[in-house]
């Protein structure tokens, strides 16, 4: 390993989230916050970092920036690693790699009891004998789910597939394992099921200053289709998915995903010629979205700019920048 060149671990933790097997943004934050804890152990053993902490910072420096160019819309990822490296101090070595895995145990640490806070207020939300609606797979939204079964209320649920990956699967057996009834439907039977259901519930990726949710592709669509139902929906969303770059005018950039997942490319060979898209994600309009449930409390999406200067300031340091 040389002073640029990443940790092995820091590699393979890169290539899991580029290829999806890491996924979901929280999953994502605390994977890239303990990818950095290892980057730091291996760098306090190579001969090129182990004696010079401005070689050892470069190295996490470097480490963060491949870990940050994986996948571009979940926000979590760069506020975990801004988390990490803007606790990085110390004038030695070891200090420096002290201070950068006290870090990233504390990310995880916080990530988890901000999941279970969160699950509180979202359980709040619902009643028993509730049937609730789920797009893709977000720990965040199970949180809710799952506090309200734990709170003692019977809850069912109505799953989205969620095409093109079917995170919905895994959304649908680890509601069955929380003792939650499972109908599992396609896509497009949303709005068809939509009046058999008393609440959406979804995660984000990231949420914009001005209250635009950043979701799995499909929310919006699901979201515009429960306020002509009436239907209420909640994002649910730790602190981390609020989006600082959009304190300054920046737009979130949504993922361009691979053709293949959408199409295999033998049914696309007997098409002919035609254009394929997959964008993994879209944005909810604020207002579409009855509120944010965050481990701060709940917030009308209008709202939530308030939080995000009060995490924020104004803008979004990048200390992964070369200096
Ligand atoms: P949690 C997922 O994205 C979904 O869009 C989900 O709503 C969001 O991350 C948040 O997940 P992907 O990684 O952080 O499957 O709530 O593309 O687990």
């Amino acid at each position: 390993m040389t002073d640029t060149e990443p940790a092995p671990a820091v590699r393979e933790t890169a290539e899991s989230i580029a290829t999806m097997e890491i996924r979901g943004a929280a999953t994502i934050a605390s994977a890239a916050a303990e990818a950095l804890a290892e980057q730091a152990e291996a760098a306090a053993e190579a001969d090129a970092t182990a004696s010079d902490p401005e070689a050892f910072r470069a190295s996490m420096r470097a480490a963060a920036r491949t870990l940050r160019e994986t996948r571009p819309t979940a926000v979590s990822l760069p506020n975990a690693l801004r988390y990490v490296l803007q606790r990085m101090e110390g004038d030695s070595v070891d200090r420096l790699r002290r201070s950068v895995v006290d870090a990233s145990e504390a990310f995880v640490e916080q990530l988890d009891r901000a999941q279970e806070d969160l699950g509180q207020v979202g359980a709040n939300r619902l009643a028993d004998g509730d049937t609730v609606m789920t797009h893709c797979h977000s720990t965040d939204a199970l949180a809710c789910i799952e506090a309200a079964v734990e709170q003692g209320k019977s809850i069912s649920a109505v799953v989205k597939e969620t095409r093109p990956r079917q995170q919905g699967h895994i959304t649908a057996e680890q509601l069955r394992e929380a003792g939650v009834p499972v109908t599992l439907i396609v896509d497009s039977a949303a709005r068809r099921y939509l009046d058999e259901v008393d609440h959406v519930v979804v995660g984000a990726d990231s949420i914009a200053a001005d209250g635009g949710v950043i979701n799995k592709i499909g929310t919006s669509g699901l979201a515009v289709n429960a306020r002509e139902r009436g239907v209420p929906i909640m994002t649910a969303a730790q602190t981390i998915k609020l989006h600082p770059e959009t304190l300054t005018g920046h737009t979130v950039e949504i993922e361009m995903r691979d053709e293949a997942e959408v199409i295999d490319p033998e049914a696309r060979e007997e098409i002919g010629d035609i254009a394929v898209e997959n964008p993994a994600f879209d944005v909810t309009p604020p207002r579409y979205m009855d509120a944010i449930v965050t481990e701060q409390g709940q917030f009308p999406p209008e709202s939530i700019v308030t939080l995000m200067r009060e995490l924020f300031g104004e803008g979004a340091a990048e200390p992964w920048a070369e200096p």
